[in-house]
């Protein structure tokens, strides 16, 4: 590494390592580890897999390179040798904009672990130029502004390959870039990124504003443009059949250059559609075969039935695309025949309008397509699946029994454990041996250390150093102070309802009610908030508000803020996400039973010595399973209640508003004198309206069960040598989430690479 490192700042600076500027060090590390990327060998195999999805949240690139190449800590001491930092170095590198949450992440999770199991796989998407928004808060609200990653400096590589993608009133060209995926002392696969040559970030104005009907230069801007009008629904599915047809184009040709035999294609190829927005897929592959490869219709669904694989990642309704005909007709006509005629063939096997494909409204399901024609269809958590089975796609579970499996989701832990915790993957080194990086399932060695002080003391001043690191960070980005010895509960995910950040920041006005009451903590708490909301979802952004007025009331109120300090991270991204996740004392994981696919982040805390406070959902009920009673937190109802509140219209916030006391004091302190005088009283008024007259999610059916375990658990705290052992059972059982797991279990049981 030093002799390349050497030979590239000379050539392209003309200086030494010493001498080089932290810029200057990283372009060159970029360029000898693309390099070296290049010259691995490829995964390879007579099938292959193609991972669809909209959403990649790569997060920097470089540590994690250097890791899976097997170079970092030889990096880090030639580096250290110079006088130079290598973190500090990596802060030069632009964080990708091509995710939202959890399910882009989960992506890219399983494009390290698909290359780490040494399996031909690649990922296919589009490369947003500006990604997801950029969050910046003013006024106590979040604003939304561009996020520029893409320069000079970047992992992508910009091919000559190119496809010619019709539309209705126009055909564009696109141009492929490829970024490399190394696998763990594996070889090397590519993550596809499809763009437009014509895209023009000069159009955007005022924030995110720009012309929503100028696709030639609008077309990959933003990841989830505003769909909240015609223009962006179109947009979108502009968007999403680029993305496919592109894919499409590249694995027939891909497969023609192999020498496949396109009606064989299924034996050579399978294409994992994540979630529904790569599901045009399956029509335009069906076109492809049947207009310009001689295929008859019989034959061409037959093989893309037996290409294509479906994820579901959610029940909420409104992430069941559903596209209108109208709108399909004016962007992709081309599609709308054959969409037809996959909708008529299951008329006429089925008589169940419930699975249909499209419907008395005349918009198109498309989740209803990948289940009719697809070959396989996974939930993403145990429970999850069940709910799938069992309630949501119970019409289609009853057709199709065989298709229906789990795979519950996991974490690559080179990234959020190598790379994120350096000071603890290396003591379970120390304490286990290697082998946890290749076998996660070793990491159980860690339960014979249970009842042993010195490492359970280990174990605490890691973490507090992990701390130290969190609030020098916050110091320097964001100007606020918290207290290490303060109990660090940590609440980041994507804004959403039913995550229920309004639930916490009522327990943040219960707090602060108390303190101001004279009850005070044992310890100071510091409450941590990271979370986007979409610039569309009202509710969502009053919900930011909501918790942004608490932070500016609570932290500068001098009886208060020595028991407990507020923060929302602002940009919450996976660069934060490693600095908060490692320096995590509560877990925070309290979406409404039933609704929480499965979670992510439940997962990375846990490997780094969280204790998670959580509902039964998703997979928390997981983690309950492998960690016991012991080692957990759980409130709240149970996912068979809620479902039986909805399937009844049985849950009335209002009752429970004006029937308890409590409740209705914690709610009322949303329009409080106090609040308004800080915040908007337009949406602090209409975040109250909402709790207290609709509460979809049901937060108010928790509230008071979720603060009771909270201070229990604050109490527990206190028994340093008793929580360091719930810690050290956390990370002792995580083994199961790695996303090797996940990845081999998809390969058993539906890639079969
Ligand atoms: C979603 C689900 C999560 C799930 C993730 C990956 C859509 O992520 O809600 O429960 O873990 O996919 O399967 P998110 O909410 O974070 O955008």
């Amino acid at each position: 590494m030093e002799q390349a490192l050497q030979r590239v700042l000379q050539e392209k600076f003309q200086k030494d390592i010493k001498d080089a500027t932290k810029e200057e060090i990283y372009t060159a590390l970029l360029f000898v580890t693309k390099e070296k990327m290049q010259g691995m060998k490829a995964n390879t195999g007579d099938r292959k897999l193609y991972y669809i999805s909209a959403e990649f949240l790569i997060g920097k690139l470089l540590s994690n390179n250097l890791i899976n190449l097997g170079v970092f800590e030889e990096t880090r001491e030639v580096l250290k040798k110079y006088g130079h930092d290598l973190t500090q170095i990596e802060e030069v590198e632009l964080e990708p904009s091509l995710g939202n949450g959890g399910l882009g992440r989960l992506a890219a999770c399983f494009l390290d672990s698909i290359a780490t199991l040494g399996l031909a796989g690649d990922g296919v998407g589009l490369n947003y130029h500006d990604g997801l928004f950029l969050q910046k808060f003013a006024d106590n609200k979040q604003w939304e502004d561009k996020n520029p990653w893409i320069t000079d400096n970047t992992w992508l590589t910009k091919t000559d390959c190119h496809f010619e993608v019709p539309f209705k009133d126009f055909t564009l060209t696109s141009t492929m870039y490829d970024i490399d995926v190394p696998g763990y002392k594996s070889g090397c696969n590519k993550l596809h990124l499809f763009d437009l040559d014509s895209v023009d970030e000069s159009i955007i104005h005022d924030g995110i504003q720009f012309d929503k009907s100028d696709i030639q230069k609008n077309l990959t801007l933003f990841l989830y443009p505003d769909d909240s009008d015609e223009a962006g629904q179109l947009l979108r599915i502009y968007q999403q059949y680029f993305m496919v047809s592109n894919a499409a184009q590249l694995i027939l040709k891909e497969a023609q250059e192999r020498g496949v035999d396109l009606y064989h294609l299924h034996e050579h190829v399978c294409i994992q559609i994540n979630d529904t927005h790569p599901t045009m897929v399956i029509p335009e592959l069906i076109r492809i075969l049947t207009t310009q490869k001689g295929f008859n219709m019989d034959t061409a669904i037959d093989v893309v039935r037996k290409t294509c694989a479906y994820t579901n990642h959610t029940i909420l309704a409104e992430a069941l695309e559903k596209w209108p005909i109208a709108y399909l007709e004016k962007v992709v006509p081309q599609l709308m025949p054959i969409i037809r005629e996959l909708d008529a063939r299951v008329r006429r096997d089925f008589h169940d309008e419930r699975v249909y494909i499209i419907d008395k409204m005349d918009r198109v399901h498309m989740a209803h397509i990948d289940i009719h024609y697809g070959y396989a269809v996974n939930g993403v958590a145990a429970l999850h699946t069940e709910i799938l089975k069992e309630s949501e796609l119970k019409p289609f579970y009853d057709i199709y029994p065989e298709k229906f499996n789990n795979k519950t989701n996991g974490i690559t832990f080179r990234r959020w454990l190598l790379h994120c915790n350096h000071e603890l993957a290396d003591y379970l080194k120390e304490l286990i041996g290697e082998e946890y990086v290749e076998d996660a399932s070793q990491l159980e060695k860690l339960l014979a250390y249970k009842d042993d002080e010195k490492v359970l003391q280990r174990l605490r001043e890691i973490k507090k150093d992990a701390k130290v690191e969190l609030k020098n960070y916050l110091k320097m980005t964001q100007d606020v102070d918290v207290d290490e010895n303060s109990i660090f509960d940590i609440q980041i995910k994507r804004l959403h309802e039913y995550k229920r950040q309004q639930m916490n920041a009522l327990y943040a006005i219960y707090k602060y009610k108390e303190i101001k009451k004279g009850n005070l903590p044992a310890r100071p708490i510091t409450m941590i908030f990271g979370a986007k909301a979409a610039p569309a979802y009202t509710i969502a952004k009053d919900i930011i508000h909501l918790i942004l007025c608490l932070q500016q009331l609570v932290n500068n109120d001098p009886d208060v803020n020595k028991y407990m300090r507020i923060v929302m991270v602002e940009n919450y991204n996976v660069t934060k996400a490693e600095k908060l996740i490692p320096a995590c004392d509560i877990s925070e994981q309290i979406s409404l039973a039933s609704k929480e696919a499965s979670g992510t982040g439940n997962m990375k805390f846990m490997l780094n010595g969280a204790v998670t406070l959580g509902t039964e959902d998703g997979a928390n009920v997981e983690i309950h399973q492998l960690v016991g009673d012991d080692n957990i937190y759980i409130f709240g109802e149970k996912s068979e209640k809620v479902i039986q509140l909805y399937a009844d219209s049985a849950y009335n916030s209002r009752a429970i508003y004006e029937s308890d006391p409590q409740i209705e004091e914690l709610v009322d302190f949303i329009i409080s004198k106090e609040m308004i005088m800080i915040g908007d009283p337009v949406n602090l008024g209409r975040l109250y309206k909402e709790i207290v007259g609709k509460d979809w999610f049901m937060t108010l059916l928790d509230v008071k069960d979720y603060i009771r375990t909270k201070e229990q658990m604050l109490a527990d705290y206190e028994d340093e040598k008793a929580w360091a052992k719930k810690m050290l059972v956390n990370i002792a059982k995580a083994g199961f989430f790695s996303s090797d797991r996940t990845i081999a279990e998809y390969n058993r049981d539906i890639w079969h690479l």
